[in-house]
């Protein structure tokens, strides 16, 4: 019984491959065997059989030589991949039944796994949606990354509610899901001396310093309903072999196994940061680390074809997700300089073909500069490279805007000061094809904003938008299956269809207006919502309400997210409902708000956030006077898991950046899919929901982004008191300050965030934001009409599936062909 992923579906066979790998694999005895032994040797069985459509895929696209794409990114944030395999593999079933049949209970199995979190928070679950997408719709897409040892930390929260950090060993228990591929490596230098040659052309010769090997292990990535499956690639640093030779005969054994460990720390922990660049040395090693090997691999696919390598560009695209691997760009210039022996106009012209570039975020901080001492040090020639850049470009801009010096200052690859550095967001802008931005909104605030003067020079072609997208197949069938279950049955459309054409959901608005329907989609609703309590209860002990309206925050900790908004309102909440009679808290709305979201580790003000959240909660949980109308719940330790049990509980969640500073946001996506409604400022995608699902079904505040910088001003320079610009705020506040969720001082510079400066404009939304929520209220106490939104909101989501997204990169950028396995 091969089934249409061309994979074994008999369920005898299943479990005889899985008792095969527990004797084999795991050299274990299947009378005794844990949920543990029992999920690897499930994992290795839907392993064998990807293997196989794995190998099929890389053997039709080697024969077809079609132009591929690579996205090259620092941060792969995938989750879990058994429970997604089986659906893409269309086994879930018989493989529930063969395990049922072992004794074990799927469901369990799955619990087992650990997540695989390579990555930060929004830039690496985009980049995971996309190697899903690219899969399913069988396009040539391969993924670039590293292999770190540690993933984003583990979260613990102290009693006093401060944020811990431990480390994430997620390789402790095997990874049954990559493929060691030590035949597959390269070397990559650091350090030494780069000459120039005489003869010119911009040549050199690099040599010296410190070579550290490059090895591949690759991650299948099944495709939804097609055969095609791909790969991405993750690089492990190691010791070259034999390295040190010179050490070990010295009879230093200590100072040799140093330069050993050197090598390996440069894949050894993934950076938590995200939006702050500290310029730390190891990161820019990775960077390189990751850019060299892959670019090397990719190379050397290319010459397989025999192709001359003017083609390369008719071949090959490589998206650079964000100015992470921007290093691409000097070390292909190196490749072709030195290795190749083009002349410059010639390597520049195929280098300016091949790179696509995605920026991210507009907020200076996050945007990366490298000091050019350390640039100097690290890679001697890729610094030269990147002067013989800027010189060439700055003479062309010299010549389009005569005479216009502070132009040519703001345009420089390098930022003047002390040190200097290299700026690398104008370096991938000037080495790329095309450039783009995340959201409609985004996309335009680049444009005039941080590549204003490149717009100028290249004209406004060179950029545009690709608007972030989700996989309809994690973050509906897989976190929702009831729902996605209902879904088919309604429309009538099995689910590998409307899953692949997620605009087939309109088909759902009509039913809106259907009562029995209705009822079921409510009921989903409120087991979803159970199903989270189970978690919160089995995890952490808490009995949560699950009468009440479910409102959820969920991202990374930071001031522009204003998490503080929130949990400033949650308090106003709580001190309304204290100054109420028992008789008036009987018509609230009862709401269980859910927190959840790392810090980065230096990140002081996002740190003191969670300890007011989670002072707040411990007060307010503990009232018996409100209790029963408000309750609050940080859940620690956010993961792509925990995302997919909080997801479809959600009655709201909250999306409420300072407007212009949330480039796209992608978890506003996932809960409409899901259902769930959405409170938000007039930023980011948002916008684009809102356009798609009816500006009724969204509860928007705040003022809009052109009214930032002018209020940010008047911070500043006319400074209004709290008291005095919003009452209501310096009540909650005062109140904070004065100790009533523990020693206010704690919290004073958290709270002078706002009283000085608020560069995030919390006062300015805050009233606003307050009478949006009470829009929730009483939307919600209208049951029917709450469920018709949610209904409709589901139903107009087709817009954010991730496949659209990769279309869109595929035909208006790469230039690529899906290339399906198995039809010719
Ligand atoms: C160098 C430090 C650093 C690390 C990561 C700076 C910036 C980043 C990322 C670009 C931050 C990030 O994840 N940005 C988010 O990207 C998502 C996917 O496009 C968007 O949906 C989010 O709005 C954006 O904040």
């Amino acid at each position: 019984k091969t089934n249409m992923r061309g994979v074994d579906a008999d369920v005898g066979n299943i479990t005889k491959s899985v008792v095969n790998h527990v004797q084999t694999s795991l050299a274990r005895q299947a009378y005794n065997l844990d949920n543990l032994g029992a999920y690897q040797a499930a994992a290795l069985s839907v392993r064998d059989n990807m293997l196989v459509n794995w190998n099929e895929t890389q053997l039709h696209y080697t024969r077809k030589a079609p132009k591929r794409a690579y996205y090259l990114s620092l941060e792969f944030l995938m989750g879990r991949t058994l429970d997604n395999a089986l659906l893409n593999l269309d086994l879930k079933s018989q493989y529930k039944d063969g395990i049922n049949q072992l004794g074990f209970s799927l469901e369990d199995l799955l619990e087992e796994e650990r997540d695989a979190a390579l990555g930060n928070g929004g830039l690496g679950r985009l980049a995971a949606c996309y190697l899903d997408s690219s899969a399913s719709q069988d396009l040539p897409v391969w993924g670039y990354g590293l292999r770190y040892k540690y993933g984003i930390f583990q979260q613990l929260i102290s009693p006093e509610g401060n944020q811990l950090e431990a480390p994430d060993p997620w390789l402790d228990n095997q990874n049954p899901w990559e493929l060691p591929r030590i035949d597959v490596n390269y070397e990559v230098r650091f350090y030494g001396q780069s000459e120039r040659l005489p003869e010119g052309h911009g040549r050199a010769i690099w040599t010296g310093g410190q070579e550290v090997l490059a090895v591949a292990y690759d991650v299948m990535i099944p495709g939804c309903h097609t055969r095609n499956t791909n790969n991405l690639r993750l690089w492990e640093s190691k010791p070259k072999r034999g390295f040190d030779l010179n050490s070990f005969n010295a009879g230093n054994y200590e100072g040799a196994v140093e330069s050993s460990n050197s090598a390996a720390a440069i894949t050894s922990v993934l950076y938590p940061n995200d939006h702050t660049t500290f310029g730390k040395e190891l990161r820019l090693k990775q960077q390189y680390f990751w850019t060299a090997a892959s670019l090397a691999d990719i190379i050397r696919r290319f010459k397989n074809l025999g192709k001359s390598i003017n083609e390369f560009p008719d071949y090959v695209a490589i998206q650079l997700n964000d100015t992470h691997p921007t290093l691409a760009i000097p070390e292909l210039m190196r490749i072709l300089l030195d290795e190749e022996d083009l002349d410059w106009n010639f390597a520049w012209q195929i280098v300016t073909n091949v790179f696509f570039f995605t920026n991210h975020t507009v907020l200076p901080e996050a945007l990366e500069k490298w000091p050019v001492p350390l640039m100097e040090h690290i890679l001697p020639r890729h610094m030269q490279i990147i002067y013989d850049i800027n010189m060439i470009f700055l003479q062309a801009v010299e010549k389009k805007f005569p005479g216009d010096r502070e132009r040519l200052a703001r345009m420089s690859l390098i930022e003047e000061g002390f040190p200097k550095q290299v700026r690398m967001a104008n370096l991938a802008c000037i080495g790329s094809r095309r450039i783009n931005g995340v959201a409609e909104l985004h996309s335009q605030l680049v444009q005039t904003t941080i590549l204003k003067d490149f717009v100028e020079f290249f004209g406004v072609s060179k950029f545009g938008n690709v608007t972030n997208g989700i996989t309809p197949r994690r973050w509906l069938d897989q976190c929702n299956p009831e729902l996605s279950k209902l879904i088919s049955s309604t429309l009538k459309i099995d689910k590998s269809v409307w899953l692949k054409d997620l605009y087939k959901l309109k088909g759902l608005v009509k039913f809106a207006e259907d009562k029995g329907f209705r009822a079921e989609w409510a009921a989903i609703k409120q087991r979803n919502k159970e199903r989270l309590a189970h978690h919160i209860e089995t995890t952490l002990g808490f009995t949560v309400n699950t009468n009440a309206m479910f409102d959820v925050q969920i991202k990374r900790l930071h001031e522009y997210k204003r998490q503080t908004l929130n949990i400033l309102g949650v308090v106003h909440r709580y001190l309304e409902l204290k100054a109420m009679t028992p008789a008036q808290r009987k018509k609230i709305n009862p709401k269980v708000v859910f927190f959840a979201g790392k810090a980065a580790p230096a990140y002081y003000i996002a740190k003191l956030t969670i300890r007011l959240i989670v002072n707040v909660a411990r007060v307010i949980n503990a009232d018996p006077e409100t209790k029963d109308y408000l309750s609050l719940y940080f859940l620690p330790d956010y993961s792509v898991s925990l995302a997919e049990v909080l997801i479809p509980a959600s009655d709201i969640s909250q999306h409420i950046s300072t407007a212009g500073t949330e480039a796209s946001g992608t978890s506003n996506m996932k809960f409409c899919l899901n259902g769930g409604l959405l409170v938000g400022t007039v930023d980011g995608a948002n916008i684009e929901i809102a356009e798609e699902v009816g500006e009724e079904n969204v509860f928007f505040f705040g003022h809009l982004t052109p009214a930032v910088e002018d209020l940010r001003y008047q911070h500043v320079y006319h400074p209004v008191p709290v008291d005095e610009a919003c009452p209501a705020l310096a009540n909650v506040l005062n109140q904070i300050s004065g100790g009533l969720f523990g020693d206010g001082g704690v919290y004073e510079p958290l709270v002078n965030t706002i009283r000085q400066g608020d560069y995030y404009l919390v006062t300015d939304d805050f009233d606003s934001y307050i009478r949006a929520l009470a829009m929730v209220d009483d939307a919600y106490m209208d049951r029917d009409e709450w469920v018709k939104k949610s209904i409709n909101t589901t139903a107009n989501m087709g817009k954010f599936s991730s496949d659209r997204a990769i279309m869109d990169y595929a035909q208006e950028y790469w230039n690529l062909e899906p290339i399906p396995v198995g039809k010719d």
